[in-house]
């Protein structure tokens, strides 16, 4: 097999035509690439994204606050799409160094400050509205410790397996292996908490069940890289119990239509600067069929 012979050369070349599903926006480098500032709208949260899984656990942040009842945390959601670059324009650099949606500029104050990490923008949302993070020392850690296991994991699932299994140019059989291996340990890491438990950090739905959802919740429902199958998600059956009971929130079905850009158009909202905009600015409605 050509792939088992091949040996590295002794200095790294950069190939941009590596035929990979992202190669297009892949590069070696960081910083921008082009001028262009950013959007403001009227919120005091401006939220640049895009509804990747990375991208959903943000805006179902937002949407649960608002549910909660902290009309402090309505955000306008601009779309960056990152097929086109938007990610290296120099405001979108600004906001966040690593070119990666998501990113906040959090308005509230008197002086703007970013935030980006999905983790960090959970965190620094939890603490600005005391909400879906326990204040008690113990169940504090335990949130904490799902949430930085979340973001330490998903990368293997995502950049990983995913990426192996869907959007590689070849399939190689050690990296699919090596990396459904490794997903569905993580998958029976979470089944296994949930048998103990009725969110990630105990009795109550937190940023770590945000945070989670995402991703695992999709892979449970077996839309993530249309693996259901592959990787028997239906056998992880309090993941299954969990994920049915997360995505019922209605709270996270209107974060998950956020900055969504697939699927079918009554769930795209694909930018939102007011909460009815879900009533009327669907896709569905914006273009309508004909
Ligand atoms: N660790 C980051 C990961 C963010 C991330 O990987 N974002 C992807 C979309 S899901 C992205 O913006 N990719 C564009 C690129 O790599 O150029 C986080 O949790 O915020």
């Amino acid at each position: 097999m050509a792939d088992a012979e091949f040996t590295p050369p002794k200095v790294w070349v950069f190939n941009k035509e590596n035929g990979g599903r992202f190669a297009n926006i892949n590069r070696p480098t960081a910083g921008p690439t082009h001028d262009k500032e950013l959007p403001v709208g009227k919120h005091p949260f401006q939220l640049y994204s895009l509804g990747t899984p990375n991208g959903q656990k943000v805006t179902i942040m937002f949407e649960e606050l608002l549910a909660a009842g902290h009309p402090g945390a309505e955000y306008d959601a601009w779309l960056i799409n990152i097929g086109e670059g938007d990610q290296f324009g120099s405001g979108f650099v600004g906001v966040n160094p690593n070119s990666k949606i998501p990113a906040l500029m959090d308005r509230s104050g008197p002086r703007p400050i970013r935030v980006f990490e999905s983790g960090a923008i959970l965190l620094h949302l939890a603490e600005k509205f005391g909400a879906f993070l326990p204040d008690d020392p113990a169940g504090r850690a335990e949130c904490l410790s799902w949430l930085f296991w979340q973001v330490g994991s998903a990368p293997y699932l995502g950049g990983g397996f995913g990426h192996f299994y869907a959007y590689a140019p070849i399939k190689i059989e050690y990296a699919i292996d090596r990396f459904a291996m490794e997903t569905k340990r993580q998958l029976d890491v979470l089944d296994r908490r949930l048998a103990e438990s009725e969110y990630i950090a105990g009795d109550q739905y937190t940023i770590a069940d945000i945070a989670i959802f995402p991703w695992y919740g999709n892979m449970a429902q077996g839309t993530a890289y249309e693996a259901g199958e592959f990787l028997q998600v239906q056998d992880y059956k309090n993941l299954q119990r969990w994920t049915a009971q997360i995505a019922g929130r209605p709270g996270v079905k209107r974060g998950r239509m956020v900055n969504r850009v697939f699927g079918d158009p009554a769930t795209q909202l694909r930018e939102r600067h007011d909460a009815s905009d879900f009533e009327t600015r669907t896709q569905d409605k914006l273009e309508p069929a004909e």
